[in-house]
């Protein structure tokens, strides 16, 4: 992990709504649409330590591409003296890992902010964590043998589309440094099964620590290149508060802590009931920035806040379960709410940061509680 921190933001206050931004909280039904095909995790399912294959989160930009295993090769070109061709089958031969490893979209959270850029609209969902079957990626560059002018390496997609008017191949880099890191795979299987088509199959490259943007999947092209990488999903990863700032590059996971809602949910409003009694409340958090520091619960809507008990990660890469004994003793009306902080002090907020992208909005969960007396059967 890194001891670094992730860049701080300001909150929006009394400005134009700029453009690509909602002032209205109605859902669209553009959006509504993208939040079908990209469905997130339910959150009872925070009770596993790995997320079942089919309850992970999924973000497919464009189409799920129609890719064939027994005829796909990895190129790894650009500044590297020996070009390589890869089937599976070689890739599948060299030394295999797995790692569970938590992955969040830097989106999650976007839809709760006010005014709410237009994408995908996750409100707390867009989490998941796979174990994930793959080879390091380093001794492949190793082979590949980057020229010493070589800063950066280009990961395509075999995905196509358009965004913002800029049609585009699925592309992103990372600098030679964070590549050659040793927790950096190409993943061919997930939960002890073949990678899945909307996974990226047959390979997808896996960037532990990192929102999922870094994670390229139906990865067929590695180039190494002298440039940055200015392409349209690089740009698109920013911090920023107006469309012509340069701003900041969005890189690892916020600290954040989701609770699995407690009780049984009203059909439309998912608000909770609970019997008066004691409560096991239960969840996970994670931080690509640091190992999980703590975890605090609040029972009051952010009021007052008490301590969680740590549970130990599957992985260095893998969130963090926590457990909280809730003393509802009396019939109320509340919310729930839990906070991480990872060990280089990262934290999550209050109130939502706001961005252009709507990205790592992390302020805490509110849970919505009625405690009611037991009924009778
Ligand atoms: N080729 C390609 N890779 C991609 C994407 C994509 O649209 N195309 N989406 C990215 C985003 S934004 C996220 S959050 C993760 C989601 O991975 P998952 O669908 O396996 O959960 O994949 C990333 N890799
Ligand atoms: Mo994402």
């Amino acid at each position: 992990m890194t001891d670094a921190s992730p860049p701080k933001h300001v909150t929006i206050a009394n400005r134009d709504v700029p453009e690509g931004v909602s002032a209205s909280a109605e859902i669209s039904l553009e959006e509504l649409q993208l939040s079908q095909r990209n469905h997130g995790m339910h959150l009872e399912a925070l009770r596993y330590d790995v997320t079942p294959l089919g309850m992970h989160y999924v973000l497919i930009h464009f189409d799920v591409p129609d890719t064939d295993e027994a005829n796909w090769t990895l190129s790894v070109g650009g500044r590297v003296r020996n070009p390589l061709a890869l089937t599976m089958a070689e890739i599948r031969a060299r030394p295999s890992v797995t790692m569970p490893v938590t992955m969040e979209c830097a989106g999650n959270g976007r839809a709760r902010l006010t005014p709410r850029p237009i994408s995908q609209p996750w409100l707390t969902e867009a989490v998941g964590t796979a174990e994930w079957t793959g080879t390091p990626l380093r001794p492949i560059l190793e082979e590949a043998g980057l020229q010493d002018d070589a800063i950066e390496l280009v990961f395509t997609g075999a995905d196509r589309g358009v965004q913002k008017e800029i049609e585009h191949d699925y592309e992103r880099s990372l600098s030679v440094a964070d590549a050659m890191r040793d927790e950096v795979l190409l993943v061919y299987g997930i939960n002890g099964q073949p990678l899945t088509p909307q996974h990226g199959s047959p390979l997808r490259l896996l960037v532990p620590g990192w929102y999922g943007m870094a994670s390229v999947k139906w990865l067929t092209r590695i180039t190494a290149t002298t440039e940055p990488f200015e392409g349209f999903q690089m740009e698109s990863y920013r911090f920023r508060q107006e469309a012509d700032e340069e701003g900041t590059p969005v890189t690892r996971i916020h600290p954040r802590s989701l609770m699995i809602p407690p009780g049984i949910p009203d059909f439309l409003t998912r608000r909770r009931f609970v019997d008066v009694g004691r409560h096991r409340l239960r969840g996970r958090a994670w931080s690509g920035w640091a190992a999980i520091h703590g975890v605090e619960v609040s029972t009051d809507g952010g009021a007052s806040w008490a301590d969680a008990d740590l549970g130990d990660p599957r992985s260095p890469y893998a969130w963090v379960p926590w457990t909280f004994d809730w003393d509802a003793d009396a019939p109320v009306e509340t919310e729930l709410c839990s906070r991480a902080t990872d060990a280089a002090g990262n934290t999550q907020p209050l109130d939502p940061p706001w961005n252009l992208g709507g990205f790592a909005n992390t302020s805490v969960q509110r849970i919505s509680v009625e405690v009611r007396r037991a009924t009778a059967e």
